[in-house]
Order: C-alpha cells, then structure tokens, then sequence
C-alpha cells in the first residue's frame, strides 16, 4: 500500500498553497534546481503530504518504480578511536581499549572466508580511528581480500579514518588515496560528513576532520575515479540553516566531479552517548527529510534509507518519501547503530526479506551492486 496521498497533479491544483511553495512545485515538475532559500522554505513549511508528493515524482521520474538493494557484510576491525564524537555510542578510548575490541589481520580474512561461495558482492570496511592501525596495515588487508576473492566490491574507510592514516603516514591524500586504490580499494563510504558547518562540527565532533578536509578527500577520490557516498547526521543540535548547507556542499561539489553514487541521511540515535539528552527526531520529521533531500539534491541520483539506523518499519515508510535504496542484507557485521539504540538489535536481512519489504509498498526490488549496475530484477507480486 503507497503511503502519499497526493501526487504532482494535485499540488499543482491547490489554490489554498503558499505561492513560494506553488513556484517550488512548479520547479520539480519542470526538472529545474531549487535555490538553497526554497529548500529551507520546505523545512519550515512544506507539509509532508506537500514535500512527499514532489519527492514521490522526482523518485518515479529517476527510477520508475525501482528500489535498490545490494547484498553486502561490514568489517568493522576496531572500535577504539583517537577521537572523541559526542554522539558516538561506539567508540572506545585507546586508554580503555580493553572494553573494545582489535581485530587482527587473521580474524577479518577469516570473517571474508566466512562468505566463501556466498553470492555476496560487497564488503564495507568502517571502524574506529586507531592509532596503531595504519596505512600500510590497511594496504595489506585490502590486497588480501582481493587477492583472496577479486569478485567482491571493497568499499572502505571514512575520510576521517583515510585523513589520520594520511598524515600519520605524511602523504598528501592523492597519494594516499592512490596507495589504497592501487591495493585494491574501490570505492569509499559516505560517513564522517556529519553536519559541516563550524558552529555545529565544533559542538559535536570538534576534534576530527572538517568540512574542508571531507570535501577534499571526496573530491579528490573521484578525481582518482572512484565513487564515494554522502552522508548527513541529522536530528539532534542543528538547525534546518545548516540542513541546507551541508547539502548545498554536496551538491557544489557534485556539480564539479558527479563522484557522489548516493546521499544518506542518518538519523541520529541517542543511546548511550554524550548526547543523550538530546531527543531523537519524530518519524515525521525523518520523512520531512528523505523528501526536502530529494527535492534538493538534483544530481545525486540515489537517495538510500540505511535500514539497520532507521529500523526497518520507517525504513520501509521512507520509499514513498523519494527514497530508492535500502543499503544490503548486512548479516548483523556492524554494531554502530546497534550500540546507540536502533531498534534492529541483530541487523541481517535475507533477499527475500528485502523483496517483501519493498514489494509491500508497490515497487519492484532490484538488486544492485555497489556502483549500481543491476543484477536482477525482482517482479514479484505485493506481499
Ligand atoms: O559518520 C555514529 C554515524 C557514521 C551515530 O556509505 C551515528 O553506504 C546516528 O557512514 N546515531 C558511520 N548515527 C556509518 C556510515 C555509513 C553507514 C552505512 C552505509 C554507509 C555508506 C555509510 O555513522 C558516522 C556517523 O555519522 N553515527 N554514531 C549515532 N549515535
Ligand atoms: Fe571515532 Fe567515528 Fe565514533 Fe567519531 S564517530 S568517535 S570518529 S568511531
């Protein structure tokens, strides 16, 4: 059953619509950019039903019906960080790393042979910034992985993560980030983005790479031909002012590399971190979101609801909002959201389960790789 109620034809009818909101409308439906003032005017005041109906015919324009999945498992070889995130409910301090775990080089090659003759097609490498963990460590474990099994995608590492190992290793990021490709390295995540703007990044995660050094790094990898992802913490301190800059970053640098394979907004979670006291965003504001995003980021073609962050349920609400990927099958290999309260406490789902989901709400599932070619088409009926 599709959630929005109303579609394109409809908003456009509406005589009782703000005219700013009505120009907006008018945009989406002639494929023209918003401005960064029309993408805050949505926050403060498009409606869901408003925001959802736009976000619903830019997603059928894209992408006709199809939602994205990929089959995929994390390596997440520490938790121990250098750095101090006040949201993370992962990471433990190098003083206490007995509370948290170091995977050795033998214990992640054996986590890959778990997926021997498995149909997997990715593995996302993502962990904490340790400070014994470096560039020539990492070198070697992407060289064994794809050595051990050079049909597997290697997605990996944060530009928070790839930024320390560059300036322990005292490369600039080009070089360092044509060491990893050179060892087999693809394609990199889209975490430690968070929100750029100082007045935020300084009161959230003050201590780790800033807007600048992300960007280059981003920018960089795809100058190298590499594709990356992009992500936005959202729903705790900020404002929707830094909401629209963070995204207008992106889409900036978007225009200059098309290096961006998907945007994903990540709802902040407040288990068990210094920002606890700071309340979760509502499931509407959450679909607000996935919308606002689609409207806005014109040419970053995929929109992807992280299923084990947001649970599967709004998970599943978020492709009537613009969204067109759910992420992978996961295996519950990851332990970041998991740690800060998500209600998925063992994230894995199979195929079939990612198939129901979608095709309970009118789509047809597709299965993709991580660059997004696709693998197969699921024409099944509605569960
Ligand atoms: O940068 C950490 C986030 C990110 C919390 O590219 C939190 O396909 C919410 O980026 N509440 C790392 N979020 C994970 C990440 C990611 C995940 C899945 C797919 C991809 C991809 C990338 O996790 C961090 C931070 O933004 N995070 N703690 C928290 N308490
Ligand atoms: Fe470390 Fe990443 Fe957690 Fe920040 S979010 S403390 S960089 S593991």
């Amino acid at each position: 059953m599709i959630v929005t109620q109303l579609d394109l034809a409809d908003v456009l009818k509406r005589s009782d619509l703000d005219p700013a909101l009505q120009k907006i409308a008018g945009k989406v439906k002639n494929s023209q950019r918003i401005t960064d003032d029309e993408c805050l005017l949505l926050f403060q005041k498009g409606e869901l039903g408003f925001v959802g109906a736009l976000a619903n015919h830019i997603a059928a324009r894209l992408h006709n019906g199809k939602v994205y999945f990929n089959r995929n498992f994390h390596i997440e070889p520490t938790n121990v960080c250098v750095f101090t995130c006040n949201f993370c409910s992962y990471s433990r301090q190098y003083k206490h790393r007995d509370e948290g775990w170091e995977m050795s080089m033998e214990q992640m090659m054996d986590m890959v042979r778990r997926y021997d003759g498995q149909p997997v097609t990715e593995v996302h490498i993502v962990g904490g910034v340790h400070p014994k963990m470096n560039l020539e460590f990492f070198c070697e474990l992407l060289s064994r992985i794809h050595a051990h099994r050079p049909d597997l995608h290697l997605k990996g590492f944060t530009a928070v993560e790839l930024d320390y190992m560059f300036r322990k290793a005292k490369l600039s990021v080009e070089e360092g980030l044509q060491k990893m490709k050179e060892a087999g390295l693809q394609s990199l995540p889209g975490g430690g983005a968070e929100i750029f703007h100082p007045d935020v990044r300084n009161e959230i995660c003050a201590d780790k790479v800033d807007a600048d050094g992300w960007l280059d790094i981003h920018g960089t990898a795809h100058r190298l031909g590499m594709h990356t992802n992009a992500t936005m913490l959202y729903g705790h301190i900020e404002q929707y002012e830094h909401r629209v800059d963070h995204m207008s970053r992106l889409r900036a640098l978007q225009d200059e590399t098309k290096g961006f394979n998907c945007f994903i907004p990540l709802k902040f979670r407040n288990k068990d971190n210094d920002m606890s006291h700071v309340p979760e965003s509502s499931i509407i504001e959450d679909l607000r979101l996935y919308a606002i995003a689609r409207i806005y980021m014109d040419n970053v073609r995929n929109l992807k609801a992280y299923w084990p962050m947001l649970g599967r349920q709004t998970a599943q609400l978020t492709l009537s909002f613009g969204v067109n990927d759910l992420d992978g099958t996961i295996d519950d290999t990851t332990k970041i959201y998991t740690m800060a309260g998500s209600e998925e406490q063992t994230p894995a789902m199979s195929t079939e389960e990612l198939c129901d989901m979608i095709s309970a709400v009118g789509r047809t599932p597709v299965e993709r790789d991580t660059l997004y070619n696709e693998l197969k088409v699921y024409d099944q009926e509605p569960a």
